[in-house]
């Protein structure tokens, strides 16, 4: 296409690649995971590193006898930015590993069972690499956890369970795992007890009944949009999930029943199947999994719909408006497809869209094209092979990983990376808005904005579109012959624009979209597993990333809406402040969390003209952080670094932070990958594996020029 595809990953068996001697280190890698796996839940992502560090030997550097902080500083510095170097891609992006949930494969290879395309889409080694992952992370106890590092819980136990059995017929039933796995679902209660989205997958497989689920009419798409609980009006990945579950459910679509699948009813469940109490089984939800549990309102509504609303909806007259609303909410599948290359907004609706073209009709042109991008979803490292929380997290990792090179001032050591980099953003900006009528199908504009992974993901973020823009501003201000030609002044504009366009009427910033409905509709999240995933919320990193970007462009382009922009941030400054704990953090939605958060809060106010002088928030905020430095190791003084008032602060704690980030740095310059510290929806973690290269990068950078460089200035 026209946009090459920048940024695509995806994953192919080469038989021929590499040497014995690299083969047989591959397998040591993996075999070392496997048998530490009950301690070490996260992979480092290895196999990438490996072999993209190949061939582009670098000159290794040595600390040991450096005595001078500063010098020891630089060197950890130049390590790990010439390591860094060596894992990025050709297009300039940094690809790295995205899994953690375990909720995602189940849905791919359920669905491409139904679809009969399993050995068309994952080849012998693809299959083989899947089930080494499932083993990897299945726990102890036999169970699965929601993500890599969680305990087990039904729904992703009995789906992985599943999908064992799906990919590798009956073979499976009987080794030692599988038992296990077994024996853990019959003790918690069978299957029954599977939260509401497996309820949902192992209806369409045929191993439950959709009777046992509750309602998910499809006719909720034709109600008027001023009513608060239209679809339209929610998340925009609750609503995409939702949309495609909600036709397979209108339709209650079935998937071919073979002895694999009967044989799935007898393993499952405690009771022979045509003995389950399927309406009893409707509101059952295991303790491991209920995170949050239904509220009155919702077992009252869902009652009603099941019994009552149901059956007149299947039935004539009524029936017209089924087929109406099913022809309504195909319609907007087909949307999100051609709108997104048919990679779709995330990797749940992506399998659901697919599975929703294959019922409409099999051989379609759609087909062929949703399974052109399933693999772009896959990826293999030391662990398996994973399905990732999204088609990767490129555009996001670029734009920190270029402030965090900047941040170093190490000009010599940029190498061609950051030309690179530039040339990504450059690449991955939305250019136009979504085609069609993007309005019918409540998409807002796009245009200049920039997306969490790949342009062709389609859907702009508005953190990733300030972090983007922040990126690009600082790339502006340095030599051409560093990072080649800058961005036009109008694409700023452009994204500048879109900005504006997303603020609240609050003063914060959602994550894809305005907000469009009350908090109250969480009272309907029929999840149980998540939560806080009815509405867009206000979050405190994009309203703080938006802070940041617009207060750098004020700075280059003091002329372009500047009383607009100048609004926007007081009103954004003024909301942060207000959703501050008060403990003095910020509670953060998508890393591990507080400290996150917090990172995001103050950034957001220091870039707003704030100081530790003349702002409580921030001294809060300081304290916060301060208090949970760790005694013994030093960790966590980062954010610290960008609050302070240069000349008054005590550089004890950044003192001890960097310390242990360049003791602790590997000799290749990598830095380990220790605990998962991304997250979704409250509950559900996920791997961010650059970060553990670009936040040492960034704070020592910082602690570089910011501390030892300018305290250096202030004593001469
Ligand atoms: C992401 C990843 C990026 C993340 C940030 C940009 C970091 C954040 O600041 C805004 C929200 C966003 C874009 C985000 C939203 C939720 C996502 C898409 C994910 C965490 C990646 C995976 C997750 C998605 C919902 C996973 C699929 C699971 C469902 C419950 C549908």
């Amino acid at each position: 296409s026209l946009n090459n595809n920048v940024g695509r990953q995806y994953w192919e068996f080469d038989q021929n690649s590499g040497t014995d001697e690299e083969r047989s280190h591959v397998e040591d890698i993996r075999e070392h995971f496997s048998m530490n796996r009950f301690h070490v839940k996260h992979s480092s992502d290895l196999l990438l590193r490996l072999q993209f560090a190949k061939g582009k030997q670098i000159e290794m550097l040595e600390k040991v006898k450096i005595e001078s902080e500063e010098e020891l500083v630089k060197t950890t510095l130049k390590m790990g930015l010439r390591f860094y170097s060596t894992i990025q891609a050709d297009d300039g992006h940094w690809p790295a590993d995205y899994g953690g949930p375990l909720f995602l494969l189940p849905g791919l290879v359920i669905s491409l069972f139904i679809m009969e395309a399993m050995n068309v889409v994952l080849s012998e080694e693809h299959q083989k690499e899947i089930l080494r992952y499932l083993y990897n992370h299945q726990n102890k106890d036999g169970g699965w956890g929601l993500h890599i590092e969680g305990h087990s819980t039904m729904f992703c136990t009995a789906l992985n369970y599943v999908a064992i059995r799906l990919i590798n017929g009956e073979n499976n039933v009987n080794n030692e795992a599988m038992e296990k796995a077994r024996k853990w679902i019959i003790e918690h209660g069978g299957v029954t007890y599977i939260p509401s989205w497996g309820k949902f997958w192992l209806s369409v497989l045929g191993v439950y009944e959709w009777s046992g689920n509750n309602p998910l009419p499809p006719e909720l798409w034709l109600l008027p949009y001023f009513v608060p609980v239209h679809p339209g009006r929610m998340w925009c990945h609750c609503r995409m999930v939702y949309l495609a579950m909600s036709y397979l459910y209108g339709r209650r679509y079935v998937g071919p029943i073979n002895s694999n699948i009967l044989s799935l009813r007898r393993e499952l469940y405690t009771t022979p199947y045509h003995h389950i109490d399927w309406d009893l089984a409707r509101n059952q939800c295991a303790k491991e999994d209920l995170y949050y549990p239904h509220p009155l309102v919702q077992d009252i509504l869902w009652e009603g719909l099941h019994k009552i609303g149901e059956p007149l909806l299947m039935q004539w007259p009524l029936s017209k408006l089924r087929k109406k609303a099913l022809n309504t909410v195909m319609e907007h599948i087909h949307y999100e497809d051609e709108n997104t290359n048919y990679i779709c907004i995330g990797p749940v609706n992506k399998v659901l869209n697919m599975l929703c073209c294959w019922v409409e009709d099999p051989d379609s042109q759609a087909i062929k094209l949703h399974l052109s991008r399933i693999k772009d979803y896959l990826w293999l490292a030391e662990d398996g092979m994973k399905m990732k929380g999204y088609n990767g997290s490129q555009l996001w990792d670029v734009s920190f990983g270029v402030q965090a090179i900047l941040a170093t001032n190490l000009p010599q050591e940029y190498g061609v990376m950051l030309k690179n980099a530039h040339h990504f953003i450059k690449a991955s900006q939305a250019r136009e808005n979504s085609n069609g009528d993007a309005k019918k199908w409540y998409r807002q504009h796009s245009r200049g904005g920039w997306p969490f992974s790949t342009v062709d993901n389609g859907w702009i973020v508005s953190d990733c579109t300030a972090e983007a823009l922040k990126a690009s501003i600082l790339l502006s201000l340095m030599p051409l012959d560093i990072v080649g030609e800058v961005t036009a002044p109008h694409r700023l504009f452009e994204a500048v624009d879109l900005i504006l366009s997303l603020q609240n009427s609050n003063g914060g910033f959602a994550s894809y979209e305005l907000t469009r409905s009350y908090a109250w509709l969480e009272m309907i999240n029929p999840s149980e597993t998540f939560g806080d995933i009815t509405i867009d919320y206000q979050y405190v990193e994009c309203t703080s990333a938006v802070i940041q970007a617009l207060e750098s462009f004020k700075k280059n382009y003091p002329k372009h809406r500047e009383k607009e922009i100048e609004a926007c941030i007081n009103k954004a400054l003024q909301f942060i402040q207000t959703i501050q704990l008060p403990d003095g953090s910020w509670y953060g939605s998508w890393g591990v969390c507080y400290t996150y958060g917090t990172w995001f809060g103050i950034c957001g106010l220091v870039a707003g003209g704030y100081t530790y002088e003349n702002c409580k928030s921030i001294r809060k905020a300081c304290n916060f952080l301060l208090s949970k430095q760790l005694q013994s190791s030093g960790g966590w003084g980062e954010s610290y670094l960008s609050s302070q008032h240069k000349g008054k602060r005590d550089p004890t704690p950044l003192k001890r932070a960097a310390k242990i980030l360049v003791n602790s740095q590997m000799d290749n310059g990598d830095f380990p990958q220790q605990e998962i510290i991304g997250v979704f929806n409250r509950n559900c973690m996920i791997s961010y594996s650059s970060y553990r290269n670009i936040f040492p990068i960034w704070a020592l950078g910082a602690y570089l020029n910011e501390v030892l460089l300018s305290s250096k200035e202030y004593h001469e």
